[in-house]
């Protein structure tokens, strides 16, 4: 009888550990399929595609939007604030949101210039936020949310670099726990709009930006060489964005100055949106097809190339110049431009 009743014993604790066994794949692959949510700062100087990049994110699952920082450029920085809040409300995001520099890096005063409208929201009497900025400061957040979370977040900044470089300078241990830095700026390989070689994030607060390279954490950089062409978004695709209902009529009546602007300059009938289109490098690895790895040397002598972005490509050799760099960036250089309003379009509808 003992013995009958030990081996049943035994049968029943070997039923269990093989029960307990078989699960343990079952859950690494459960935990494979399900990738952890991202951990996201936007740091943005809110105008009509910044404001439509902050749609796009408040509605993407991947990622969690810890807070958005923003900063002067567009828009000045009690304009931009009012913008970004009035976007993530329309989007049903409660991320909170932290006013950063309304000035330059070096303390100069910045003279907003936006083609977006005064309000750098197409002038539609669109902007009528219910909530406000909270009181800590934009680069206080950074720093306090990468320090809580240390090699875990990601800034996708869509603006001038002034915020983090500030956060660089005031913390640089803590910075260098920063696990991604995606920039939209720079020309990329292609012409510049602030200039024929600088893009305006850039060219806005070039010695920032310089700082943001320099200081080693990887940044990917989104230019503007990757959201023109058959990525501009086309009067036909505004409609049907506008019809997609309040969020998508909200987008569009926001770049009506923007498509006026080009429409002024000989180029109707299409307009570029790179922030939205570096929030989706960010966010969809499948719209990215190709990357170079590189270093980026920003140019701050004054001149006719302020602003420049060079890029030294990592294992190619030059005739003069030295290539002992700290290859950290990740220049985006082609992305499914023919797909990118279909892929915005699927997110935010
Ligand atoms: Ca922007």
């Amino acid at each position: 009888m003992n013995t009958d009743r030990r081996m049943l014993q035994r049968l029943l604790v070997l039923t269990v550990c093989v029960m307990l066994l078989s699960l343990v794949p079952a859950m690494g692959e459960s935990a494979a399929a399900v990738p952890a949510v991202r951990k996201v700062i936007i740091d943005t100087d809110t105008g009509a595609d910044d404001a439509s990049a902050l749609i796009l994110a408040a509605k993407s699952p991947e990622i969690e939007i810890l807070g958005v920082t923003v900063l002067v450029g567009n828009v000045d920085l009690e304009q931009g604030t009012r913008n970004a809040l009035a976007a993530l409300e329309i989007a049903g995001c409660e991320a909170s949101v932290y006013k950063g520099a309304g000035e330059r890096y070096s303390g100069e005063e910045i003279h907003a210039f936006s083609v977006f409208g005064t309000d750098g929201m197409g002038d539609r009497d669109l902007i009528h936020p219910r909530g406000e900025a909270r009181e800590e400061n934009a680069v206080d957040f950074i720093l306090r949310t990468v320090r809580e979370n240390p090699g875990e977040i990601e800034i996708i900044a869509l603006g001038p670099a002034t915020n983090i470089a500030l956060a660089m300078d005031r913390e640089p241990e803590t910075m260098k726990q920063v696990k991604m830095i995606w920039s939209m700026g720079t020309a990329g390989l292609g012409p510049g709009n602030a200039s024929p070689v600088a893009e305006f994030n850039v060219y806005a607060d070039a010695p920032a930006y310089r700082r943001m390279l320099d200081f080693g954490v990887p940044v990917t950089v989104i230019g503007l060489d990757v959201c023109d062409g058959e990525a501009q978004w086309t009067d036909a695709q505004f409609d049907t964005l506008s019809a997609s209902g309040e969020t998508g009529h909200f987008i569009t009546e926001s770049f009506a100055s923007i498509r006026e602007f080009y429409a002024a300059n000989g180029s109707a009938g299409s307009v570029m949106n790179c922030d939205s289109a570096a929030m989706l490098c960010a966010l969809d690895p499948e719209f990215v097809s190709g990357t170079i790895s590189c270093h980026g040397s920003c140019l701050t002598e004054p001149g006719e190339a302020y602003a420049q972005v060079i890029f030294y490509k990592e294992g190619f050799t030059y005739d003069v110049a030295a290539n002992d760099f700290d290859y950290n960036v990740t220049l985006v250089n082609t992305v499914d431009k023919a797909g990118y309003f279909a892929r915005y379009l699927d997110r935010v509808q």
